[in-house]
């Protein structure tokens, strides 16, 4: 990213170059992050640049958000919420260059991971997340707009796995033919999620969409979770997104990374963490309809993630940053071998689903 750009951007926010020292942070997918430290002072910030081969329409995450945040405080004003800081003319962001940028406070103390080490960090993360759920549950979720159209539509990710498969080389389909037929082998998920999304129990919320753990700040020092970060995707969806991606990414001791699938394991006690975490805070909440699909929202998210990586690499990875030619293909390989594992492993986790729901 240019020197000059950054410089432009903080300039919006009040801040003398000179008199400022920023670096890139953090391991996200989609955004650039950079850490900015005011020197002479122990003032730290996030500055972020909104991706617009993603965000088609930044302006839309900084309404939402706004409306969130607002909510919030009035509701529940002890909440942190890590809304955006606004530029010396007001604006919920910056646009700078083409790009528009947003800065908010640098949460102290605070650390993020790509794979947990302890159960307890899983029950942490998933109160916090289960937590943002349950604030927001008497708060009209229709108001939200979609940042990415159709974001965790199962149907809609399937319709562009098949897009991808007309699209793409000989060579990249030789390669993928194992994954491109475990894609159409899971597809009774679409057909089970397709059963039932227009029940009438099973509401729309205001729901995180990226529950994956590097969004989630712990404390250092306690491990306890402070707050849930990566705002993007904050719009109307179902519960099985959230509860989806933490069991997808906080189950395994490896990360969507690791391209050795012998290492790809579902930690059982990992799992009943989850559970319990979530349901400290949802299960008051939750219809019957939605308790039914505890399990379900781990192979929904599971199976969705995978055909997204698959997509992509048929595509030529032109979505998810990558370090080498094959890593969107070994990422699949990653998720599909976590989906055999939770069918694997299907009769333990249905009983911790069910006692931890007579305990709540
Ligand atoms: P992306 O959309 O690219 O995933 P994130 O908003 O998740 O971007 O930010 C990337 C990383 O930056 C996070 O995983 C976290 O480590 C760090 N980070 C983001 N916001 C904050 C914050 N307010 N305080 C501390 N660290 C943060
Ligand atoms: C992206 O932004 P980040 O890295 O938290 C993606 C998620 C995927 C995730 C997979 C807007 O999340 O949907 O689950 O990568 N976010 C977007 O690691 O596509
Ligand atoms: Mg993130």
């Amino acid at each position: 990213m240019d020197k000059q750009l950054i410089e432009q951007v903080l300039k919006e926010y009040g801040f003398q170059a000179d008199q400022v020292n920023y670096k890139p942070f953090g391991t996200g997918h989609i955004n650039s992050t950079w850490l900015i430290i005011l020197q002479n002072s122990s003032e730290q910030y996030i500055l972020q640049s909104i991706n617009r081969n993603v965000f088609k329409e930044p302006e839309i995450i900084a309404a939402n958000v706004k409306l969130v945040s607002d909510y919030l405080k009035k509701h529940n004003p002890d909440y942190l919420f890590v809304g955006a800081i606004p530029t010396r003319d007001g604006s919920e962001m910056a646009s700078v260059g083409d790009i528009y940028w947003r800065l908010t406070d640098f949460i102290k103390n605070s650390v993020s991971f790509d794979t947990l080490s302890d159960p307890d960090q899983a029950y942490e993360a998933a109160m916090q997340f289960g937590r943002l759920n349950r604030l927001l549950a008497d708060f009209d979720a229709s108001q939200l707009k979609e940042t990415i159209p159709g974001f965790h539509d199962l149907g809609l990710r399937y319709r562009q796995f098949a897009e991808s498969l007309e699209n793409t080389t000989e060579s990249l389909k030789q390669k993928a033919e194992p994954e491109i037929q475990k894609a159409k082998h899971y597809s009774f998920i679409l057909d089970y999620f397709n059963s039932f999304k227009n029940s009438s129990d099973f509401p729309n919320r205001a729901m995180h969409h990226d529950t994956k753990i590097s969004n989630m700040l712990f404390d250092k020092d306690t491990m306890k979770g402070i707050c849930v970060i990566d705002l993007d995707t904050l719009m109307s969806g179902k519960f099985i997104s959230d509860l989806g991606d933490m069991m997808r990414t906080y189950l395994c001791a490896f990360s969507e990374n690791e391209p050795d699938t012998d290492k790809i394991f579902i930690r059982i006690e990992y799992f009943e963490a989850i559970i319990k975490g979530y349901l400290h805070e949802m299960g008051s909440i939750l219809t019957e309809v939605e308790k039914d699909l505890i399990l379900f929202s781990g192979k929904y998210l599971i199976y969705m993630q995978a055909i997204r990586f698959l997509s992509d690499y048929l595509n030529g990875s032109i979505y998810y940053p990558i370090s080498y030619a094959e890593q969107n293909l070994d990422r699949t390989r990653n998720q599909f071998k976590l989906l055999a594992e939770f069918f694997e492993k299907e009769k333990i986790l249905v009983d911790i689903v069910n006692k931890c729901l007579n305990e709540n």
